[in-house]
């Protein structure tokens, strides 16, 4: 049985050897993120068993994230090589104050060759919580189709439904977010967004303001990001406010926003108190942000329970 499944789309990530202009910089190393491919691996380097869904060029850079995302424990049964599509890229911008830009390269995505009946039920069957993203429906037209194949596969199979609307205007407008994220948010369980993406979505950037609209649409579990500014939770009628972590130190900021997720859905698998869940999720963040890479600094259980003061680090 897999805790979590998910559908997205993983890319080669083009990651700066020098801070300012991307223009101005010469020096990249080669990198992998995507953000549902980020959230599989914090999930399962807190112990959870992750499975991803996705395609990548058959290519080399699709063999380098296929073996990757393998060598991170997560099940890429699901995932496929096709012909004709190379695998994505990002290049990838960082201000000294750890600031990001990304610049895509991914017009001809592998993921646009999925049909929403290569789903396959049994693998839903096998799993507890499905999590989608914005960034998936982002691609294409058909790639909404599947992601509303998915939440079918995952209600009649009693899965819950896990929802980070990833905004990326790179991708596509706010209307056209607003449009497609709104119409999902009826079937989500379990929300995990920005403040700044939920008032593209609902017109709200207030944390208890939109808890308010939200969980009337049947949404039981909601986490609203703040970035610096920490979080809000609602769970079971309760909302609890979260103080941020404060990271040692900011390089990238790409990935904190996954990295809390992979926390939240730990939280919840293990029945934890909402605050309990916040301030680990909160921790993940802050600790993600302060390594380059988009899931690099995804911590191991070990790490954070060390980070969270509840295990001794030993150093040497
Ligand atoms: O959440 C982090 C992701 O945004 C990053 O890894 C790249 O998936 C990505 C995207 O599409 O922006």
């Amino acid at each position: 049985m897999k805790d979590i499944i998910t559908v997205g789309e993983a890319m080669v990530v083009l990651n700066p050897t020098a801070t300012g202009p991307m223009k101005f910089v010469n020096g990249f190393e080669k990198k992998i993120g995507g953000a549902e491919l980020n959230f599989a691996i914090g999930c399962a380097r807190l112990g959870l068993k992750a499975g991803y869904i996705s395609r990548l060029g058959n290519d080399e850079f699709g063999s380098y994230i296929h073996n990757f995302t393998r060598g991170e424990g997560i099940d890429v049964s699901q995932v496929e090589f096709v012909d004709g599509y190379p695998t994505s890229l990002n290049f990838k911008e960082i201000m000294e104050d750890g600031n990001v830009r990304t610049f895509y390269y991914r017009d001809k995505s592998p993921t646009l060759t999925m049909k929403p009946d290569d789903l396959d039920e049994a693998y839903f069957k096998q799993a507890k919580i499905l999590h989608i993203t914005g960034i998936y429906p982002a691609i294409g037209e058909r790639n909404i189709e599947v992601i509303y194949k998915a939440i079918e596969l995952a209600k009649r199979n009693g899965l819950k439904i896990s929802f980070d609307p990833n905004i990326r205007l790179r991708m596509w407008s706010k209307e056209e977010a607003r449009k497609v994220l709104s119409e999902i948010l009826p079937y989500v369980d379990i929300l995990l967004a920005g403040d700044e993406e939920m008032e593209i979505i609902i017109g709200e950037k207030n944390p208890a303001t939109i808890i308010e609209k939200v969980k009337d649409l049947g949404i039981s579990f909601i986490a609203i990001k703040q970035g610096e500014k920490g979080s809000v939770g609602y769970f079971n009628g309760e909302i609890v406010t979260s103080a941020p972590v404060k990271a040692s130190k900011v390089v990238d900021t790409v990935g904190a926003g996954d990295g809390f997720n992979a926390g939240i859905i730990y939280g919840i698998l293990h029945d934890w108190s909402l605050e309990k869940t916040l301030h680990f999720a909160n921790t993940i963040g802050s600790m993600v942000v302060s390594v380059k890479g988009d899931n690099e600094g995804l911590p191991y259980l070990v790490d954070v329970q060390a980070r969270l003061g509840e295990v001794e680090r030993i150093e040497r």
